[in-house]
């Protein structure tokens, strides 16, 4: 299960490049989808320090309306070997051209039926400990997905209009359109993305994305991997909130790195 190779054509690495995000289906089986299923079912049965309400709610009575739980990958088979295998790992190679991907790390992000909550529009990069962009996320639906079920919607370009403030996911202060131009508003024009389970989208951690509240009467879940490329840097004294802190092993400066970052894409691009 999660071995093989998903081939990554000039096209989708230019689409990429041009918009900021780039789709890809079936790279994921049946078999491999169920099994992740089981690890995000596993995982919310034993909700964890790693574990909360990103919508502001202490989810006492399982009542998340988006749920968010970090590194399966260091609890559950099934998340431990998709992550390892590396499959989608190359994938964030060949997009980036880098010669290393490292994990930074993965995230379960469910919205149930029920009281839900849309993630609103925002760039990652804002709350990542580094100041170059270049992370990128691999956002891989575990449902069939639509708008109304909180599918991905993307600002295409919208990775080169620079680094904005982080936006509140519990519904407070400014908004990112409150910080846009003119000439960028201009250009909103949001392109959602529709997808199957076990197909994905990958994005910048520049790119303006955001999903609806899931009003359907089926569950939402998707399984985020957030990948280092070469030349990120460890911003040690910027945004530091983040439960990985401890395990950042690098100066100020140096490559991000840290002991629970493994390397998981390496040698040359092909
Ligand atoms: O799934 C969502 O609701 C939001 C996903 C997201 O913001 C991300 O993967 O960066």
């Amino acid at each position: 299960m999660f071995g093989g190779e998903y081939p990554v054509s000039a096209a989708d690495r230019a689409f990429y490049e041009e918009n900021g995000y780039v789709r890809f289906d079936n790279v994921l089986n049946g078999d491999e989808v169920e099994a992740l299923r089981g690890a995000l079912g596993e995982a919310k049965d034993n909700r964890n320090i790693y574990a909360r309400d990103l919508a502001g709610g202490d989810g006492a009575n399982g009542d998340d309306k988006i749920l968010q739980m970090l590194n399966l990958w260091e609890r559950f088979d099934a998340a431990r070997s998709y992550i390892l295998s590396g499959r989608i790992a190359r994938m964030a190679k060949a997009l980036t051209g880098s010669s290393t991907i490292h994990l930074y790390h993965d995230q379960a992000l469910i919205k149930e039926p029920g009281p839900s909550a849309p993630s609103p529009w925002h760039q990652d990069q804002p709350y990542w400990p580094s100041k170059e962009p270049g992370m990128l996320s691999c956002w891989m639906a575990l449902d069939d997905v639509t708008i109304q079920r909180g599918c991905m919607q993307f600002i295409p370009g919208s990775h080169k209009w620079g680094e904005f403030p982080p936006i509140s996911f519990e519904g407070e202060g400014r908004e990112l359109i409150d910080y846009m131009t003119p000439e960028q508003r201009d250009k909103w024009e949001p392109v959602p993305v529709e997808l199957p389970a076990g197909s994905c989208t990958f994005h910048h951690g520049l790119c303006f994305h955001y999903t609806n509240a899931n009003t359907t009467d089926q569950v939402r879940r998707a399984l985020v991997a957030i990948f280092i490329p070469e030349g990120i840097n460890y911003a040690a004294d910027e945004k530091m909130d983040n439960p990985f802190s401890d395990s950042i092993t690098s100066s100020k400066g140096e490559p991000l790195r840290g002991t629970r970052f493994p390397e998981l894409a390496t040698g040359v691009t092909g």
